[in-house]
């Protein structure tokens, strides 16, 4: 899978280039991730890449230029999904990654101030994604998070230890709760089920576990109605 990013913080990609699962997908050939800087595509000695809203009201508005240049050079003749993060985007979900893994080449597009002029949807614009309602400061976050679920989905991405099939939400609820060493920790026990060694006891404790928690704190996950807006 290929994934270009256009930001004006490239330098936030790097460290989360370089750790960990997306580290070893970049090395091992699974993955490539190549992020730019939109003022590559600016033209002013000052690299301008926003301006004042038309219509006043204050704040910034980044201007469709430099984005325009960015995708049409970035994207050429090929065939890349556009995605825009946005606020005012289709919320990411599970199914929203399982879509996007399977359509190819993604370029993502993080927007930063106000917004970025309309002109810039209309004409070079797939797709707008937000990964919730709470006010970031612009697209980079997101993309990120977009970034490392989409790798998950990756066959070989994800190693067997950490099994892509056992994951919460592929089956609809959350896990069920984890243990380690020590076996007390401040006066707390690991539940005795757990160091039984009665397989399948273990495995029913851990599903009534796990469909408990699911009721208490995500009903929508068990419903028929899994809380979403229509779609
Ligand atoms: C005053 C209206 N706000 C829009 C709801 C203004 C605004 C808030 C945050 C404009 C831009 C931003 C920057 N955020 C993003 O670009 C963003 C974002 C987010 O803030 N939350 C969740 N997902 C995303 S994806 C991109």
């Amino acid at each position: 899978m290929r994934i270009d990013v256009v930001t004006i913080f490239p330098e936030l990609f790097e460290p989360f280039a370089a750790t960990s699962l997306i580290g070893r997908a970049i090395e091992g050939g699974l993955l490539r991730l190549d992020v730019h800087d939109l003022r590559r595509w600016t033209t002013d000695r000052h690299r301008t890449v926003d301006d004042e809203p038309f219509g006043g009201g204050g704040g910034m508005v980044m201007s469709a230029p430099p984005w325009l240049g960015a995708v049409r050079e970035l994207c050429g003749d090929r065939q890349v999904t556009r995605i825009l993060l946005s606020p005012q985007g289709r919320r990411l979900d599970d199914r929203l990654v399982r879509e996007l893994a399977q359509v190819g080449d993604l370029l993502l597009m993080c927007g930063r101030y106000e917004g970025v002029d309309e002109r810039v949807r209309e004409l070079v614009v797939d797709l707008e994604v937000s990964i919730g309602d709470y006010v970031l400061s612009g697209g980079e976050v997101p993309a990120m998070a977009l970034i490392e679920a989409l790798s998950r989905q990756v066959p070989g991405v994800v190693g067997l230890a950490d099994s892509v099939e056992r994951d919460s939400f592929r089956d609809g609820r959350l896990d069920f709760p984890h243990y380690t060493r020590p076996r007390v920790v401040e006066g707390l026990e690991v539940p005795e089920v757990l160091v039984s060694g009665d397989h399948a006891a273990i495995e029913r404790w851990r599903q009534k576990r796990a469909l408990e928690r699911t009721a208490r704190r995500r009903p929508d996950l068990l419903g028929s109605d899994d809380g979403e807006a229509d779609r």
